[in-house]
């Protein structure tokens, strides 16, 4: 079976890849300050012209670029070559504000889709697969950037989008599908519905599956791990910076590697903008280095992130990231205390609950009011009396308490009590911001 999607990339010494960095970023630099008005205007301000960028250290004399400029440049402003040059456009879904719209040449889809390739091969794909994409498909680059990666790989590609999941499970068991892609919250619930239908792992033929899209914890891989006899391998992208495939795990399933011919990859302090050495956690920002249509120089992603360059037991040189603990905005401000939805997830999991569950806040007056539903499964529901109800809410308290340093309210739910997602979860409802 092979290893490496290629090889020669992906094992390339870190000299030779910084070397390849600095040779990119000096082009890409002189290529986007020429061809765009928005970035040049950037650098301008900034007084730095693309005689200053020589190689990767002067990576940090550019200045960032960040959703309020994607917002601000909508929808042309920050392309960089002739839409006649373009072949495709994504999007995001746009719940806050403008919808973010990337451009792709066929040069540009190319290397996404190789991207995505790495990705499936580092999670055993080959030839011999069957690779079901559940993803949704359309603007959204989940389906149309795995799907890609399939066809090059060369593995069977069943298109099948989001949704629709009892026929998803169907085909899974008439195909015999061995790798399954979709949002890790998607995978939980097609492993619910599989086991609802009298099925189990041992009915599907699937080995592994790679899940990303929205964070997900240590403690969800396990659940879907077991639940659906495979390994979990996690994927990272984002629309602007191309789509999934910006980095993926390997067998070490230990942090994602960053595909660094394409990318650089650095961190930052959030409030001041200054780099922070490897190791530190601090906000990730990406600069594209061979891009055609839509090459964004030190973009902000707002997603929190720590990098490490220790050698992996895979063989693979690229530099890992962690998992992203969520968007730096995805984070609540509950009584004045940082609450991750992660942290919950985590807790719910090793106390034995199921991945089903919604965080409310709201203010009553001057007071946040934090609130979890929780659901529970069929056989926990079953057995629960009155009284044991009030324990086990009381138990999942106090262990929320440990984890976050304030205290929620529980309520534990009837099974099918909290509304399920085919692409990325809602996991939280934040009424504050509706009276704002
Ligand atoms: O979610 C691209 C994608 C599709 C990635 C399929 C992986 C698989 P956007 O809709 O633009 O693009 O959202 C990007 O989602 O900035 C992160 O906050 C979050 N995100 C993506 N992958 C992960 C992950 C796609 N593996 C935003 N873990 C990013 C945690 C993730 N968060």
């Amino acid at each position: 079976m092979k290893k490496y999607f290629q090889p020669e990339i992906e094992t390339m010494p870190v000299e030779k890849i910084k070397e390849l960095q600095s040779e990119r970023l000096v082009k890409q630099v002189a290529y986007v300050y020429e061809n765009n008005k928005y970035y040049r205007k950037l650098m301008d301000e900034k007084g730095v012209k693309p005689a200053d960028i020589q190689g990767l250290d002067d990576l940090k004399k550019l200045p960032f670029l960040t959703k309020n400029d994607l917002r601000e440049a909508y929808p042309y402003g920050l392309l960089s070559c002739p839409t006649k040059d373009c072949v495709r456009i994504q999007s995001t879904s746009g719940t806050t504000g403008r919808r973010v719209v990337a451009f792709y040449t066929q040069h540009d889809l190319d290397l996404w889709e190789d991207c995505c390739a790495r990705a499936l091969v580092a999670a055993g794909a080959s030839e011999d697969d069957v690779v079901q994409v559940c993803y949704g498909y359309g603007l959204f680059t989940g389906g149309p950037g795995l799907h890609g990666g399939s066809h090059k790989v060369g593995s069977l590609t069943i298109p099948m989008s989001s949704g629709n999941t009892e026929r998803q499970i169907q085909f899974m068991r008439d195909l015999d599908t061995t790798i399954l892609c979709c949002t890790p919250s998607y995978a939980a619930y097609l492993a619910e519905r599989l086991y609802e239908m009298g099925c189990t792992k041992d009915d599907i033929r699937l080995k592994a599956g790679i899940f990303g899209a929205e964070p997900w914890t240590e403690e969800m891989r396990h659940e879907i791990e077991s639940k659906l006899g495979i390994k979990a391998y996690d994927i990272y992208g984002l629309t602007e910076i191309s789509g999934p495939g910006v980095s993926f795990e390997c067998s070490e399933q230990n942090g994602m590697h960053i595909n660094e011919d394409h990318f650089i990859a650095e961190i930052i302090d959030p409030e001041t903008g200054e780099v922070l050495p490897e190791g530190e956690e601090g906000e990730l920002v990406f600069t594209s280095i061979t891009k055609e249509a839509f090459p964004l120089l030190r973009y902000r992603t707002r997603d929190l992130c720590i990098l490490s360059r220790k050698p992996c037991s895979c063989g693979r040189t690229h530099i890992k990231m962690c998992k992203p603990k969520g968007r730096s905005d995805d984070m609540l401000i509950i009584r004045g205390v940082n609450v991750f939805p992660s942290q919950i997830e985590t807790v719910l999991l090793k106390e034995g609950y199921t991945p089903n569950y919604q965080i409310l806040v709201d203010r009553i007056g001057n007071e946040d009011t934090f609130e979890i539903n929780v659901e529970l499964a069929q056989e926990q529901f079953a057995k629960l009396k009155d009284d044991d109800f009030v324990k086990a809410e009381k138990k999942l308290v106090s262990a929320m308490v440990g984890m976050l340093g304030i205290r929620p309210r529980v309520h534990l739910l009837a099974p099918h009590s909290v509304v399920r997602s085919e692409g990325k979860a809602v996991r939280v409802v934040d009424k504050r911001k509706l009276h704002d």
